[in-house]
């Protein structure tokens, strides 16, 4: 896969480009990752991609020119035009699923805000609008940081072993089930004894069950989603009724 990032702080980029999975991805030809300063598409001495809001406000707005020559660039840089991303909180929020598509892609071409945003112009060069989530950042970049983040580890031959991607959190629709490493006792807390005992079919279904129940307790939304059983989900719906019952009791008296 090739991803292609359009920024005016390209300085952010390269200690996240570098270092574990991403860096891996790259070094094994698996991920080829190009970062343009946008101002190489500015014209004017100062390099200004930027400019004052027509009818007035606060801030900055980014300007049109810039980033259509960068992208029309760019785009025509590979036989492959790719999929332009634009980052904005208005966008359609990325989940797990949406990772799994973006990672099917062949091209990316991820544009990153700043200031108070785009010129309205300029989105008509998006084929997506995205956003990280419900919250205002101070730029794109830390949003194409994610997106290069969760498609790297979902393309073949990244992650060590494949099946960590499909035994998941969010791939199966529910959270992740606890995990636990050595030693068999800390400071008094022991590792279930389920996961000594070798019996994998037991353990499955122990994981599962904690799955189930951790989702229930914590992120009830996702269970309403999520392919369970009918025993599954009448044990989904006890759990998350006995943590509102709980939740109503508020603490224990003194
Ligand atoms: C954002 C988000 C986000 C808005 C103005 C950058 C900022 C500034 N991007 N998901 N949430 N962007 O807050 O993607 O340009």
């Amino acid at each position: 896969m090739r991803i292609d990032v359009l920024t005016i702080f390209p300085e952010m980029f390269p200690a996240v480009l570098d270092a574990s999975m991403v860096g891996l991805a790259r070094e094994r030809d698996l991920l080829d990752v190009h970062v343009h300063n946008l101002r190489d598409w500015a014209h004017d001495r100062h390099r200004t991609t930027d400019d004052y809001p027509y009818g007035g406000g606060p801030g900055m707005v980014m300007k049109p020119e810039p980033l259509f020559e960068a992208v029309d660039q760019i785009r025509s840089e590979t036989p492959v035009s790719g999929r332009v991303i634009f980052f904005t909180p208005a966008g359609r929020v990325l989940d797990q699923d949406l990772a799994e598509e973006l990672a099917r892609e062949d091209r990316l071409i991820l544009v990153c805000g700043r200031y108070e945003g785009f010129d309205e112009r300029a989105l008509s060069l998006a084929d997506l609008e995205l956003s990280v989530g419900d919250y205002v950042l101070t730029g794109g970049e830390v949003p194409a940081m994610i997106v290069i983040d969760v498609v790297a580890r979902l393309i073949p031959g990244v992650l060590g072993h494949e099946l960590s991607a499909v035994d998941e959190s969010f791939t199966s629709g529910l959270l992740e089930y606890p995990q636990y490493t050595r030693p068999p006792v800390y400071r008094g807390m022991e590792v279930p004894e389920v996961l000594l005992s070798g019996d994998h079919a037991r353990i499955a279904r122990w994981r599962r069950e904690q799955s189930i129940r951790k989702t229930a307790r914590l992120r009830p939304d996702l269970v309403e989603r999520a392919e369970l059983t009918d025993d599954e989900r009448r044990a989904a719906d006890q759990e998350t009724s006995r943590c509102r019952d709980h939740a109503e009791e508020g603490p224990p008296d003194e």
